[in-house]
């Protein structure tokens, strides 16, 4: 069985000494730490303390265990081949451990928690044998933050600890502001792969058996057999997102899968935006979208994680608690992201991307030829036989100041204002290119019924729809009809000062398979017209299903589109809308009882307005 979870009371003096805690470090850390080293028996342990000779040791490390190779072409960047078998987040092998399963929901893997610390007790008994165990203090926010949230990520994958180095604050400083409180989230991951003495080492360790492992109650997660992304680095997808959603219901703010970003005009306009789209559906890109328009700049405060908490104003305050960005390699092109092309000249970890003969990386989409002698993903020669070069979920991680867009104060501790809140997801057919809720409960009814054509970044079918309501459905981490419900009152705490709530496509597509819509940064082009909204400025038509740009108001200047094809990017067609409407009612119907009364209202009212037009 596992250890329980570190508690203020319960901590027993155990001397610092033996675990290598550093001076001064809350017994209540050290007694939790040295329980963990007890059960897994690593090698030694490592204190991570974030500086930059931690990091160099780590990439010494890699590099002498193959698990990275050198990029030449990038100073300070390095290559990581993962076992073919450890490529994206595995949902299946995804649980949450509620006491009581109505509060894990219809969307959740549920397991009781006293069977699930049972089976972890036996996978992590001995699973650190033979290998390092660093302990990475970090901050999710920057320390000490009115937003902000600690943790303590326990590790025996020197991948992991780089990782983390880059996507948040790492070190001493969060370790010092957990002293004399519990506030702060306990994870431990282990690639359950310990080494025999004398063992060889592979590059990437890993174990066929997966738990990604989340107790709400006791804020815990214990995460066992892969090290690859949302599986393992812990801060992400488990805390900042599955566990902190707990924790802000529980204390009335929102942790939310969304970019934040702010786009200002030369004459003073601007506007704070957060967007939520499912996995691999383009929010690094919104994030660090160049306006093809005159007069507009975007700059980046976040790519995939924002925390949100009404201010002493009566405004959402929003802040990206990360500090770098795990981004999709395949697509990004001096022509669809040239920030991101730039932001990874140096110092960046990239994983499962080709290599070129003359060391430099490359993926599908980065230029239009296939390079001569590439070395795929695997580390074999490339055969298109074999399939693509890169992986489709391969990465970048990077820190979020090498992003030339990055906004000045983005690690501002009070955070943004926001004015604009935008839903989206790949939808071939049917969604317009852009439409506003009427309202804040119609913006929670447009959230509750996103939905999305399946990519990489988790096993399972790609391109398959499927319902991923406010792109949260493999993050949030109790009964998302509660979680609609605590979206619901957030507006009605909000107010006047509620954000306005919008729904983007920007996958529509023609008979022939191709895009209706040229994206990228043509999508300035949109949020021109959501800031319009947001000012009262820009008109808009109200239909069925929300308010569309009226004829006009969406700029077209200096565009080369059809008349026929914005025709077709608005177009709504009843009927397929009223018969997605039966899918809809079925998905809400699992929720039973938790099920908020004002998304019915909503559904009927769409329904009504549909049947009526
Ligand atoms: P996660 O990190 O998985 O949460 O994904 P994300 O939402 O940040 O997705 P990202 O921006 O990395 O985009 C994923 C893919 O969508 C990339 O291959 C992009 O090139 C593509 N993409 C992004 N924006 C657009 C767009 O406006 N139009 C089209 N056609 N493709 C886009
Ligand atoms: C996602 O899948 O939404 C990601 C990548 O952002 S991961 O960190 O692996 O979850
Ligand atoms: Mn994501």
């Amino acid at each position: 069985i596992l250890p329980a979870a570190p508690t203020r009371a319960s901590a027993k003096p155990v001397k610092p000494k033996r675990v290598g805690a550093p001076e001064g470090a809350d017994p209540g850390v050290v007694s939790w730490v040295a329980s963990v080293a007890e059960l897994t028996e690593p090698r030694d342990i490592v204190w991570c303390d974030g500086s930059q000779e931690e990091l160099q040791r780590l990439i010494d490390i890699m590099l002498e265990a193959g698990t990275i190779v050198p990029v030449p072409k990038r100073p300070g960047s390095y290559l990581a081949r993962s076992n073919p078998d450890d490529v994206a987040r595995m949902e299946d092998r995804t649980f949450i451990c509620a006491d009581d399963a109505e509060d894990a929901g219809p969307t959740n893997n549920w397991r009781d928690p006293a069977s699930m610390r049972q089976v972890l007790g036996g996978l992590f008994d001995g699973a650190m044998r033979g290998r390092t165990m660093y302990v990475i203090p970090f901050s999710m926010g920057p320390v000490g933050g009115p937003i902000s949230k600690l943790g303590i990520e326990i590790t025996d994958s020197p991948y992991v600890v780089a990782s983390m180095h880059y996507m948040t604050r790492v070190g001493t400083a969060a370790l010092e502001a957990m002293h004399g409180t519990r506030d702060w989230v306990p994870a431990v991951h282990s690639i359950g792969a310990p080494l025999a003495d004398g063992q060889q080492d592979v590059p990437w360790p890993c174990n066929p058996t997966r738990y990604i492992s989340h107790f709400p109650e006791t804020r815990e997660i214990w995460s066992f057999g892969s090290a690859y992304g949302g599986n393992a680095l812990l801060a992400k997808k488990c805390f900042a997102l599955r566990i902190a959603s707990v924790q802000a219901r529980d204390e009335g703010w929102l942790a939310e899968h969304m970019l934040l970003l702010r786009m200002k005009h030369d004459d003073g306009r601007q506007i704070h935006l957060a967007g939520a789209f499912p996995s691999a559906c383009g929010k690094t890109n919104l994030a660090m979208l160049q306006p093809t328009i005159p007069g507009w700049t975007v700059e980046t405060l976040g790519d995939d994680i924002v925390w949100m908490r009404p201010g002493p104003d009566g405004r959402l305050w929003a802040i990206n608690p990360e500090n770098g960005f795990f981004g999709v390699a395949p697509g990004t092109s001096e022509a669809t992201n040239a920030t991101a092309m730039a932001m990874m000249d140096h110092d960046t970890i990239f994983t499962n991307v080709a290599m070129t003969p003359d060391g430099d990386v490359w993926w599908e989409g980065m230029t239009k030829d296939v390079p001569e002698g590439l070395i795929d993903w695997q580390g074999r020669p490339y055969d298109p036989a074999n399939g693509p070069a890169a992986h489709p979920n391969a990465r970048f991680t990077v820190r979020a100041e090498q992003a030339p867009s990055i906004a000045p104060d983005w690690d501002a501790p009070e955070g943004v204002p926001l004015d604009a809140i935008i839903f989206g997801g790949r939808r071939p057919t049917q969604v317009p290119l852009v439409l506003q809720a009427r309202d804040w409960e119609h913006g929670v009814y447009v959230g509750a019924t996103v939905s999305s054509q399946q990519t990489a970044a988790a096993e399972g079918p790609v391109g398959e729809i499927r319902r991923d309501p406010f792109a949260m459905l493999p993050f949030c981490g109790y009964n998302m009809g509660d979680y609609f419900t605590h979206w619901i009152d957030m507006g009605h705490r909000l107010g006047r000062h509620a954000p306005k709530i919008f729904s983007v496509n920007w996958f529509r597509r023609d008979e022939d398979g191709g895009f209706l819509w040229p994206g990228f940064g043509e999508n300035a082009r949109v949020l021109e017209w959501i800031a319009g909204r947001v000012a009262g400025t820009a008109p808009g038509v109200d239909t069925a299903v929300g308010v569309l740009p009226a004829e006009g108001a969406l700029n077209l200047d200096g565009l080369d589109i059809d008349e026929a094809v914005m025709d077709e990017l608005f177009e709504i067609d009843p009927k397929a809308w009223l018969s997605e409407l039966v899918d809809v009612e079925a998905f809400f119907g699992q929720f039973g009882r938790a099920l908020p009364t004002g998304l019915v209202r909503q559904l009927n009212h769409v329904r009504w307005r549909l049947e009526h037009v």
